[in-house]
């Protein structure tokens, strides 16, 4: 009854305008006469928390009370975005809010622009976070997000003349609505130190981890609102602080300085997001951040779990944990020393609770990307995992030996530890060794690692343990929240918005698809959408696009693997085509605009100079006149979560071009298809299963097979390469200076030459030309190609993340929703 008194109870406009002029005043101490927008967003962005947190307070207590198993989504990154939007639309309050904040002078669109993004991740492993709190929330599951508060999320990306460079997101300048401080929730954690052997209170010899240095985790929660549900998500994220207790005994009046550089040093280990996706580099300030993070979420865990006084094997019925990735698996030695040090279980008992509780998703097969941290480096930091990782893999490895005797080649193969100087160990084989499943993120991607990542650990476990689950998208941000014309035509259509949440529904466009007013709306919400992307990027960047124009888009982090490089030689193939024409025959050509976006890890020289050359080409194509603007060439800088609501719902083909079987899956490619945009992509990760369910008549693929792959780099290596004429004749330009100075270039077009041509982009190009010129005549039929986009948003509902948690849910969590009743 208390809640009566503070939770806002009334939504109409006048509730809502009073609520907003009320946190005006008082949270921000700001009279209405000095208000510009981003104080307008903050107060707005308060009065729409408050409504959020009474379903938050609701779920958490019935939480409380009934004890369900609960699920901890264990993850580095969660690449979450804006906030407001999102809570509005979950609320079913923007209509209202959208009057009210009318009324008072503004518009809420661009109080929505003011909000920062929580930039939090890298790319597709943490924006999959992302969308399954939004999907566990929604539907229920009892699902809590465990991750850091980085002081600063992915780095601002910014082009000078034609190159990346890096800016500090200060994410957390201003006021941050969307979480709660929790001050009296604080953990220590404990790095360096050394292992000393106790008596403890049974008579029992158990080791323990002494000494070292300490530091404070504390706790920030993130509310996730569900969409049409009282019920409210949790992402709880963990900050550094230093301790409290200033030990000054141990530093003498000389030492003061350093000790309180010591505090800073604790201070910052959750500073930055580290900005490699798919790639290691291993630093010790990223393993560090790898135990803190553990250590705190197992401690709120155990503090939680023990509440409830089960007894300890009752553990894996109450709590399962899914590790995104193997960034969390120290987890697995961390959750064990708890037991046998601390609680004082037998190691096997220990052992059982440990590999009931967690499950584990891998998602890459790039050896740079997979996880191996050296020996020496782990025994500093962690000397007591370092014991308990050792027997784990000696346990393992005997268990081993006795099935397949004497096969030493095996259990060299299958070790935890690689041996080499130094040892390293292999997070990904601990991760499997330490989970009851592991599944990959597509059907291709999880034959492959059952093929070869994991073939050895099949023989041992059988195949069961192994299992796929193909990711999804939150349809709420992908579509409803992204897409409002899309959205309000479809329920139009459908007669009611229940595909937001039965995404299966959206088949019931199939028989609208030959329609022809419904066509010609379809095509119109396109052609709007193309249009706000136009005006963005002739606001923001100066270059004009044409709407009419067929929009090509590849947003995605930029990697060889991913092949924007062969993208951009295309283009510059395209443009040496047109220039071969004659004017009129240029009038003939289908214009297109082809739009990049996308981060390149700091340190990633090859990735940066194909930023550089998408954009120097750029430069010359965009004001060559001779082309009749029939092709225009744009790099949009610093992509993220906000930029991408704008860009996928106005494309009319995206690109997902990766060598087959290195990408995993990719969410993208599901998004831009949800919005009824063709996708052009190799035969690879998720956009197998795309063709699948849209039907291969709507899907552009070409180039090798994965199980090809091998064969051809091998014979590349032995036999040399084969450089397709049309790769040559655009290699010659770049050297022939018609792109600015060649020599700058030199170390990509060597990737190609000498490098050997690891991804296969003079093997692909000329069936990834024909595919193009497929695309061209395709979209000079306008009628077919309005069909094909309405059967792509029509076959999408199985990649409704939705589906996905529900997966997760009964293969592996065996976790039940958990209904909060208003
Ligand atoms: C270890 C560290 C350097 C590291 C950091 C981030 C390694 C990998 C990553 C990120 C990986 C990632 O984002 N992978 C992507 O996961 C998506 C969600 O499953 C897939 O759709 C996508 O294919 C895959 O590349």
């Amino acid at each position: 009854t208390w809640k009566k008194h503070i939770v806002p109870e009334k939504n109409d406009p006048a509730s809502i305008e009073s609520d907003i002029v009320h946190h005006t005043i008082t949270t921000l101490c700001r009279g209405v006469y000095n208000l510009d927008k981003l104080a307008m967003y903050q107060a707005t962005a308060h009065s729409v928390r408050d409504r959020l947190l009474e379903d938050w307070n609701l779920t958490q207590e019935a939480l409380h009370r009934e004890n369900p198993k609960r699920c901890y989504y264990m993850s580095m990154e969660f690449l979450i975005g804006r906030a407001l939007d999102n809570a509005l639309h979950c609320l079913h309050v923007k209509k209202n809010y959208n009057q009210s904040v009318d009324n008072l002078g503004f518009s809420l669109e661009d109080l929505l622009c003011e909000e920062k993004d929580a930039a939090l991740g890298n790319g597709g492993l943490g924006r999959l976070a992302a969308c399954y709190m939004d999907s566990a929330a929604t539907q229920d599951y009892p699902t809590w997000g465990y991750g850091l508060r980085y002081q600063y999320g992915i780095f601002k990306q910014m082009i000078k003349d034609g190159y990346q460079t890096e800016m500090p997101d200060y994410w957390l300048n201003f006021d941050n609505p969307w979480e709660f401080p929790r001050a009296d929730i604080r953990y220590e954690v404990r790095f360096h130190g050394y292992v000393a052997t106790k008596i403890n209170e049974k008579g029992e010899t158990r080791m323990t981890w002494e000494g070292g240095d300490k530091v404070q985790a504390m706790a920030y929660d993130v509310p996730i609102p569900g969409f049409d549900t009282k019920g409210c998500g949790n992402i709880r994220l963990w900050s550094s602080k230093p301790l409290n207790t200033f030990d000054f005994d141990s530093f003498n009046a000389g030492d003061y300085e350093r000790s309180v550089a010591e505090q800073t040093a604790a201070q910052n280990l959750t500073s930055v997001l580290y900005p490699n996706d798919n790639h290691l580099v291993g630093k010790e300030l990223r393993l560090k951040q790898e135990y803190f993070f553990v250590s705190a979420s197992l401690q709120d865990i155990i503090h939680r779990f023990k509440r409830a006084k089960c007894p300890w094997k009752d553990f894996p019925d109450k709590v399962a944990v899914q590790m995104n990735d193997t960034h969390p698996t120290l987890a697995v030695p961390e959750l064990q020393r708890i037991l046998v040090d601390i609680e004082g279980l037998e190691w096997d008992d220990a052992w059982d609770i440990v590999t009931r509780t967690f499950a584990f998703t891998n998602h890459t097969v790039l050896p740079e990307a997979l996880e191996c941290w050296s020996v020496p480096m782990m025994e500093k930091i962690l000397p007591r995992h370092m014991q308990i990782i050792y027997d784990i893999n000696l346990f393992f490895l005997q268990k081993v030996e006795k099935v397949f005797v004497g096969d030493r080649d095996l259990l060299k193969r299958i070790s935890i530890i690689e041996e080499g100087s130094p040892q390293q160990v292999r997070m990904a084989f601990l991760a499997v060794v330490g989970s009851h499943t592991v599944n990959g993120v597509a059907a291709l991607h999880s034959d492959l690692i059952r093929k070869h990542l994991f073939n050895d650990f099949i023989k041992y476990y059988g195949p069961d343990k192994f299992i796929n689950i193909t990711n999804g998208i939150t349809p709420r941000r992908w579509l409803y929240q992204a897409n409002p014309d899309l959205r309000d035509l479809i329920t139009t259509t459908l007669g009611s918005e229940d595909w937001a949440t039965k995404l299966d529904l959206l088949k019931g466009l199939k028989k609208f698809a030959d329609d022809t007013k419904f066509q010609s709306q379809w095509a119109a919400v396109k052609y709007k959408n193309k249009e706000r992307l136009a005006f963005w990027i002739k606001a923001n960047m100066g270059i004009t696009v044409n709407p009419d124009a067929l929009f090509d888009i590849q947003v995605k982090r930029i990697h060889e693997y991913k092949r924007q490089y062969m993208n951009i030689l295309s283009v510059i193939y395209r443009y040496q085509s047109l220039k071969k024409m004659s004017a009129e025959d240029i009038s003939q050509q289908v214009p297109r605009v082809v739009i990049f976006g996308g981060k390149a890890a700091p340190g990633y020289y090859i990735a940066k100079l194909v930023i550089k050359l998408i954009n120097s080409a750029a430069q010359v194509i965009n004001n060559d006149k001779s082309i009749q603007d029939m092709l225009k060439v744009v790099f949009i800088p610093d992509y993220n979560v906000s930029l991408a609501e704008i860009i996928v719902p106005a494309s009319d083909i995206s690109q997902h071009i990766s060598t087959a079987g290195t990408e995993a899956s990719g969410t993208s490619n599901m998004k831009f298809v949800l919005n009824g945009g063709l996708i052009l992509g190799t035969v690879d990760g998720a956009n197998i299963e795309i063709g699948e369910q849209i039907g291969a008549e709507n899907i552009f693929m070409f180039g090798v097979l994965s199980d090809e792959v091998e064969d051809i780099r091998h014979n590349q290596k032995y036999h040399g390469l084969f450089m397709d004429p049309s790769l040559q004749v655009v290699i010659d330009s770049i050297q022939a200076g018609q792109f600015g100075d060649p020599s700058i270039f030199g170390p990509l077009i060597n990737t190609l030459t000498y490098g050997g041509d690891y991804y296969l982009i003079s093997v692909d190009f000329k069936s990834y030309l024909q595919k193009h010129t497929e695309v061209d005549e395709t979209y000079r039929d306008k009628k077919s190609w309005v069909k094909k986009s309405i059967m792509c948003t029509a076959g999408m509902g199985f990649f409704s993340s939705d589906r996905a948690v529900c997966e997760y849910a009964d293969k592996i969590w065996k976790l039940k929703p958990f209904k909060v009743e208003a």
